[in-house]
């Protein structure tokens, strides 16, 4: 009791300290949706918080879109239907929800659209937060945010769109997805600096839209994307993630992927050789590392798993991981680390391309004395492993040769498993590589 006395009569206190209200006081405008309408809600200003009830439809068969509120910072509440299906014309396309700078949309229901599920094209710093069961569904862009920045997308439902993009947005996007994001062109399209934190489905498919131009899973051109252990990133018909050119090529981009991303070629960074058949141009090329970590499933389904062009680009492959397809570093010093003693496991028996520059390629969980036979060949390289016999692993254009932490040159292998002169005695006189050979010989 007496306890109860005393929390009571802290609460009170700084009510009691506090200053009497302040002279300006801001109504925000509060619109409530009920049942059914048909004629739209249309609404010029900004500061709006609209809500649409469980149950309630909110559609136009005007040509106006079925919420239409281009002001700044307004909030829309979905639990019921936004519908821009409706058009009477047979002709309009309208939107779902058409809105200005800083909209807060929480999706709880479902919101269709013959045109954009959610128009904020050139608008700033979207809040979309699109709840577990609730849908955004699209003929055209499901969402579209081209050119605007800061956008944050939360993601448990579906976001689909059939014959353009899932979510299209700008610079500086932050999007976790636990449900489904899919799109007959890219999934997701973003610029600069993205997070992509993903556990659900992000996947391209080919229906509906203009697939003589195949699309990606995720195009973008910098930032982080973690595929989490049941996140799938996809493409029925071109990459998964598709890096175009970035405008800061001295800041990396990254990748870690537990989970399964799967394209043609899986990974693919522009590097600006063939015309874009939609510009008739030429892309400039992204020549920016990228850092891409594999715990799970990278798959380049008829091209390379990775092609990472230009840059100082690293490829981790993890324990337990895989890589099909193989890999093409590409220009400039790059490296690629193996983690798990079973090379085959992981690369199996694709190319492996460090391309130009000096390229390292380092077996991380083998130690020298695994290395069984190395063959060169121009810039090929066909190494059989101890733990592996029946083996060879295919590689190119690499200049260092790792095994557990020490780089070998081509050179200083060669002389490691060049056959042994006679008498063995002279071998003391190179102690370092002649233990070696002396176990390679004991060995065989
Ligand atoms: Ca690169
Ligand atoms: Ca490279
Ligand atoms: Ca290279
Ligand atoms: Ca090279």
């Amino acid at each position: 009791m007496k306890r109860l006395l005393l929390v009571t009569t802290l609460g009170v206190l700084p009510l009691s300290a506090m200053p009497s209200f302040a002279a300006c006081v801001s109504v925000v405008s509060t619109v409530t949706c009920t049942g059914t309408t048909t004629t739209g809600y249309l609404n010029a200003t900004g500061g709006l918080s609209v809500t649409v009830e469980s149950g309630a439809s909110v559609s136009t068969t005007g040509t106006k879109d079925a919420i239409r509120i281009r002001g700044d910072n307004n909030t829309v509440v979905n639990n019921g239907t936004i519908d821009g299906t409706f058009a009477a014309d047979g002709i309009t396309a309208n939107d779902g929800v058409d809105a200005g700078n800083g909209l807060t949309l929480t999706n709880n229901g479902t919101i269709l659209a013959t045109n954009k599920g959610v128009d904020v094209e050139k608008k700033n710093d979207l809040t979309l937060t699109n709840s577990a069961g609730a849908t955004i569904h699209a003929h055209d862009k499901a969402i579209r945010n081209k050119d605007g920045n800061s956008a944050w997308l939360w993601n448990e439902g579906l976001i689909e769109s059939d014959t353009d993009e899932g979510f299209e947005t700008g610079n500086g996007a932050e999007i976790t997805n636990m449900g489904t994001i899919r799109a007959s062109d890219d999934a997701i399209q973003v610029g600069e600096d993205a997070s992509i934190l993903n556990s659900g489905l992000i996947e391209s498919v080919t229906r509906g839209g203009d697939e003589a131009d195949p699309q990606d899973g995720i195009d973008i051109d910098s930032g982080t994307i973690i595929n989490y252990a049941t996140g799938t990133i996809r493409s029925d018909d071109d990459a998964a993630i598709d890096y175009d050119a970035t405008l800061d090529p001295s800041k990396a981009s990254y990748i870690t992927n537990h989970g399964t991303i799967s394209g043609t070629t899986d990974v693919l960074v522009e590097k600006g050789e063939h015309v874009d058949p939609e510009t008739g141009e030429l892309p400039a090329a992204n020549t920016a590392a990228q850092i891409v970590e594999n715990w799970g499933l990278i798959e380049g389904r008829s091209g390379f798993g990775v092609d990472l062009g230009a840059g100082n680009d690293e490829l981790l492959l993890r324990k337990g991981s895989q890589l099909k397809g193989g890999a093409d570093l590409g220009k400039d010093d790059d490296s690629l680390s193996i983690f798990d003693a079973l090379v085959k496991s992981v690369v199996g028996e694709d190319l492996l391309d460090g391309g130009e520059g000096t390229d390292t390629i380092t077996f991380a969980a083998l130690d020298f004395s695994q290395l069984l036979a190395a063959t060169f060949e121009g810039g090929l390289a066909f190494f059989t492993f101890a733990n592996d016999p029946g083996y060879t692993v295919w590689l190119a254009n690499w200049e260092s040769y790792g095994f557990g932490k020490t780089i070998y040159s081509q050179a200083q292998i060669e002389q490691a498993l060049a056959p042994v002169p006679l008498p063995a005695a002279g071998l003391l006189m190179i102690p370092a590589l002649g233990a070696l050979v002396a176990l390679r010989r004991r060995r065989g």
